[in-house]
């Protein structure tokens, strides 16, 4: 049995004593060399895939931002440059937290990350957001004024939700969106979605694959769909510009949770009445997988 390093990172974090509001104290000095060499590992190898498939948005608030492959990011100094630009900062948390502290750092303009990093044995994907996933997968886009503002309006939005017991509806708008995302450029479909750009493998399928269907965003109809958490989206969905996407998130969500309500939910797999299809899915690889 190999040193169990798995759990070293995020036991370590686990039993880190924390606030109430769920963050912890990031204790960069604690990283190990081999914590810093995974990283830098993780970030070479999507700095490699990232150009041309990422959207420039994402490409220009990393250089800004000076994310590099010199070892996990200390996030007060993360936080200086982030808040300078869109008042935003990175707080430590051991992991997932619940989700009326997730939604009130948010609305507060706090991103929450992980401050463990994925063993050797969960490189390709990992299901629970760890510093990579966070830092490198979400943290930039919040140097866009826009992208920033729709997930503040996302945290204030989350209250909400939970208020009304219809945060199921709200969950799927992000992980469609902030999560597994694309976005329509002139020079093609690119990646905007944190899950993908920090997942080495999703970042080619979710673009180039044809298994998976490719859809116009909707936000209703994306309010409606259901995901799976264990393997690629089977659907994904695509904005046309964070714009787009600011102003479909500052509607009043009272009359759309009304209608909800009543309506049946979509499969992540299925196509819908109305859907804009940009490419159906052939779903070979789901296939695959079903009868391995
Ligand atoms: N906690 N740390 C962390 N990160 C998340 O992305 C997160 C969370 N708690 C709740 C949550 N996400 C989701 O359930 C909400 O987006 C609905
Ligand atoms: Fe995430």
């Amino acid at each position: 049995m190999g040193l169990q390093l798995t759990s070293e990172s995020k036991n370590r974090y686990a039993q880190a004593p924390r606030q109430a509001d769920w963050t912890i104290d990031q204790n960069w000095a604690s990283y190990s060399d081999e914590e810093h060499d995974r990283w830098n590992r993780l970030f070479a190898r999507q700095a490699k895939l990232l150009p041309g498939r990422a959207c420039d948005e994402f490409l220009e608030a990393k250089q800004k931002l000076e994310l590099s492959r010199s070892g996990i990011p200390e996030f007060a100094d993360l936080s200086r440059r982030l808040g300078a630009m869109t008042g935003w900062s990175v707080v430590p948390v051991a992991g997932l937290i619940p989700d009326d502290a997730f939604f009130d750092h948010l609305a507060n303009r706090r991103f929450p990350a992980g401050a463990f990093i994925r063993p050797e044995s969960e490189l390709e994907y990992l299901q629970e957001p760890d510093v990579f996933h966070d830092v490198f997968g979400h943290v930039p886009l919040l140097a866009n004024p826009t992208y920033a503002r729709f997930l503040e309006a996302y945290g204030e939005g989350g209250r909400r939700a939970l208020a009304r017991g219809q945060l199921h509806n709200l969950a799927r708008l992000y992980w469609y969106t902030i999560e597994f995302g694309l976005v329509e450029t002139p020079k093609g479909l690119r990646i905007f979605g944190a899950g993908i750009m920090s997942s080495p493998s999703e970042t080619i399928f979710s673009l180039e694959d044809s298994s998976p269907n490719r859809v116009a965003f909707d936000l209703e109809r994306v309010m409606r769909t259901n995901y799976i958490i264990s393997d690629f989206q089977q659907t994904y969905f695509v904005i046309e510009s964070f714009e787009k996407l600011l102003a479909a998130g500052y509607q009043d969500f009272g009359p759309i949770y009304d209608r909800l309500r009543n309506a049946s939910d979509f499969a992540a797999h299925e196509l819908a009445p109305g859907d804009r299809i940009i490419s159906r899915g052939d779903f070979h690889y789901f296939r695959a997988k079903r009868s391995a």
